[in-house]
């Protein structure tokens, strides 16, 4: 019997899981085929969960990333003397260091580097698989492959910290250890050993990306929240029709600002802004330490920050006077 119900009735409708288009040749089945409804994951998104396709490459990147992830979480743990309740309670302190510089970028001992090698070395096999596995999903439904070179990028901020600057530089203890505030003091340490990395051009592009993109995502989330009433985020009668959703979302953008974006031209905009973060924040770290010594020197070269007699009275730089006897 059809139940009555108006635009108000708030209804949550439960059909039959859908398991998505079949799979062609060449693909694996996927797993949980039989998948579960958890209600309250429906205010996220859909209350639906599974099934996944996991694959050979799926399977593969998840095997090399729960290796990684061991080797950090023994080395810790046996920092710690194997004591679980010291490891939880340090944890956020606890390291797997790079090797120390007098290794360049040979093979150290398990204990003064090794394992940090050989978890980088996992991670980014486990990594890389991960975007082929986007890579290759993407293409078997048909789609182009924009979520996988955005990921890319991202993977190139990665590879320029752990791998190519370091190779670059000569040595491994360039790279930035394991650990959560660890990495933190590695950043902090990186700014100063190079002179301050706001006086790196790149950096401030990567910064003005990154706040970009979440002036962009609020813009764009609260756009298609406001005109939701409308049936925004469902629109398809605007293809034909004319004062729909999209269409006031658009003119609320030229009434407020002059100019608005296209429904398609915002997606372009956001991709853009994320993925130059990182982009460029991998050209301002391969640059340092390889190409530019210290950021703020350079930026005095270059006009963009007055030399420190300028401003205050005539100081020696102590670097200069290392190695001179009294
Ligand atoms: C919300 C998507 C989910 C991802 C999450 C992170 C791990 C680490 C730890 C095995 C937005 C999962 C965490 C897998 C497990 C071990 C030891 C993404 C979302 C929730 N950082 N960083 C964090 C990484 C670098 C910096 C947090 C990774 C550079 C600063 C988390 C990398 C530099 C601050 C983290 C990486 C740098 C952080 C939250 C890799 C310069 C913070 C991240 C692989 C770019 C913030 C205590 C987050 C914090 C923070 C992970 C690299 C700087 C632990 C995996 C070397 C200044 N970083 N980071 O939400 O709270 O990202 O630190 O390159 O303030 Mg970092
Ligand atoms: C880290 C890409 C790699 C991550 C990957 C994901 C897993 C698994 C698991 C989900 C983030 C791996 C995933 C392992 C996940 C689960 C379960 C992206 C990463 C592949 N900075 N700074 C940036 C600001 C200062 C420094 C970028 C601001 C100081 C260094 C960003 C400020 C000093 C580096 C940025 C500020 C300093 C950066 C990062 C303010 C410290 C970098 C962009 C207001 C004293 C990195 C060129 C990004 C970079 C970077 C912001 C200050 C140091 C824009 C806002 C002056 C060493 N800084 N910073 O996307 O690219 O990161 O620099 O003060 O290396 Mg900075």
């Amino acid at each position: 019997m059809a139940e009555y119900q108006n635009l108000f009735t708030t209804v949550r409708v439960a059909g039959p899981a859908h398991l998505g288009v079949p799979l062609g040749e060449g693909n694996s089945p996927r797993t949980g085929t039989e998948p579960i409804q958890v209600p309250l994951f429906a205010r996220l998104g859909m209350a639906q969960i599974g099934p996944i396709y996991l694959g050979p490459l799926g399977i593969a990147s998840l095997f090399f990333g729960m290796l990684a992830f061991n080797i950090i979480g023994f080395n810790m743990l046996a920092q710690v003397n194997w004591d679980p309740v010291q490891f939880v309670r340090q944890l956020f302190w606890l390291a797997l260091e790079p090797p120390a510089p007098a290794y360049g970028l040979s093979l150290p001992p398990l204990n003064e580097g090794g394992w940090w090698l050989m978890a980088g070395a996992f991670l980014t096999v486990s990594i890389l698989l991960w975007w082929a596995r986007m890579y290759t999903r993407a293409r078997a439904l048909g789609m182009g492959t924009h979520v996988a070179w955005a990921f890319a990028a991202a993977i190139w901020l990665f590879l320029v910290l752990g791998f190519i600057r370091p190779v670059l530089m000569g040595s491994w203890a360039e790279a930035v250890p394991f650990g959560i505030f660890p990495h933190l003091d590695w950043t902090a340490a990186f700014s100063l050993r190079y002179g301050n990395l706001f006086y790196n051009p790149f950096h401030a592009l990567s910064i003005a990306f990154l706040y970009g993109s979440t002036l962009l995502f609020a813009m764009h989330g609260a756009t298609i929240l406001a005109v939701s009433r409308f049936g925004g985020e469902r629109e398809l009668e605007q293809i034909v029709d004319r004062g729909t959703a999209s269409e006031r979302a658009a003119l609320f953008w030229r009434w407020t600002m002059g100019f608005n974006a296209t429904t398609e031209s915002i997606h372009r905009w956001a991709w853009w802004f994320a993925v130059l973060c990182p982009l460029a924040g991998g050209i301002g770290i391969l640059l340092t330490g390889t190409v530019v010594d210290n950021w703020y020197l350079w930026a005095v070269k270059h006009g963009v920050a007055p030399a420190y007699p300028a401003v205050f009275p005539a100081v020696v730089d102590p670097a200069t006077l290392q190695g001179v006897k009294p």
